[in-house]
């Protein structure tokens, strides 16, 4: 009992200390938002954004930590800037570089905000635990369709899975083969199938997503050994703690390319989405469109429909026609 009470009062006194020295960290910021002006510019790359702190990574791979003008956007995970230096510890971004991609997550209120930029792969994590939650696959698919990134399906966590259930699940997994999605297996857990992953990782940014607990982190963790001296990298530069899975945060990987962890989601809205996105966000519809007898065909019920026709002739996965309907109901446009 007293020895775990001492270890909490340290505890309260260690996140003092490092509650104060963020703050003094800042105010110093703050302060140079206004006197960077003669300083040298310089390109960096955002590793992780926590509120209002960036940690910018320079081209020596050193990291800053850094605050951000308030007029240049909202540089998020990815993002390539220019900042200027305050101290051998912090600087200010300056600047937000063109964007060749950007991927975005409806917050509480359902207004999207950028996530991750300059991603080319989006790894969709599945697993056996926590179950695949509904249509989420197909709004990650969506998503990817619509911001022009190709996307993987990786099933964690196959270390669970006997040889029977193992075909079971990924024989739901068919209808996503067929159209055209590459779906491999990998346990980060028994180190299984990683090189098959690393292969599709390299030369790109890749960022996991997926739903909480598919093991996201435990990926990163397996594929690279040096993460825990990343991490704590991160944090001394950052001064954001140990924990850094509730923000997207970018690690480099000793094969090439970059991976990007994210916090896992439970659920998310395509909000934003117009009905003509959404219909072009399944891919396999695509060939079909505007085929329709009806201009604004909600291909349900409609005669003469050809997604309808489609799904008849086996074109088009009758799963996947349904989730495009639940779906069609939760988008605005
Ligand atoms: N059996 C098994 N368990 C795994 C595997 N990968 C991860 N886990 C376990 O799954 C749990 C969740 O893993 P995380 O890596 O934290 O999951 P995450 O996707 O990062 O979760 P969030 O950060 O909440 O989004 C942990 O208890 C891991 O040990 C695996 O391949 N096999
Ligand atoms: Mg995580
Ligand atoms: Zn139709």
């Amino acid at each position: 009992m007293a020895k775990r009470r001492l270890t909490d009062q340290q505890k309260g006194r260690i996140q003092a200390i490092q509650e104060k020295r963020r703050q003094r960290l800042d105010q110093k910021v703050s302060q140079s938002l206004a006197s960077t002006g003669d300083n040298p510019t310089h390109e960096g790359r955002i590793i992780i954004r926590h509120g209002a702190t960036l940690g910018v990574m320079d081209h020596l791979g050193k990291l800053y930590r850094c605050q951000t003008r308030q007029h240049i956007g909202h540089p998020v995970c990815g993002d390539r800037v220019i900042w200027q230096q305050v101290d051998e510890k912090s600087g200010v971004v300056t600047a937000l570089l063109p964007r060749k991609s950007v991927l975005s997550r409806p917050d509480y209120s359902g207004r999207h905000k950028p996530l991750a930029a300059n991603i080319s792969q989006l790894v969709i994590v599945l697993a056996p635990k926590p179950a695949p939650s509904g249509y989420l696959l197909d709004q990650y698919l969506v998503t990817a369709e619509t911001i022009q990134v190709p996307p993987l399906i990786a099933v964690n966590k196959i270390d669970l899975l006997e040889d029977e259930e193992e075909m079971r699940f990924y024989q739901q997994l068919d209808p996503y083969k067929i159209i055209g999605y590459p779906v491999i297996g990998v346990s980060a857990k028994a180190a299984h199938g990683l090189d098959a992953l690393i292969d599709r990782l390299k030369g790109e940014t890749s960022i996991l997503v997926g739903q909480s607990g598919v093991g996201k982190s435990s990926l990163i963790n397996a594929l690279l050994p040096a993460h825990e001296a990343e991490t704590g990298r991160l944090s001394e530069a950052t001064g954001l703690g140990r924990h850094t899975t509730s923000a997207a945060t970018c690690y480099a990987l000793p094969q090439g390319g970059e991976l990007i962890d994210s916090p896992g989601v439970r659920s998310f809205r395509l909000t934003d989405l117009s009905r003509q996105e959404l219909e072009r966000g399944f891919r396999e519809f695509r060939p079909f469109l505007g085929q329709c007898r009806f201009h604004n065909c909600t291909h349900t019920h409609e005669p003469e429909c050809a997604i309808q026709a489609a799904m008849a002739n086996d074109d088009i996965s009758a799963l996947r026609l349904e989730n495009f309907h639940r779906l069609s109901q939760t988008i605005s446009g």
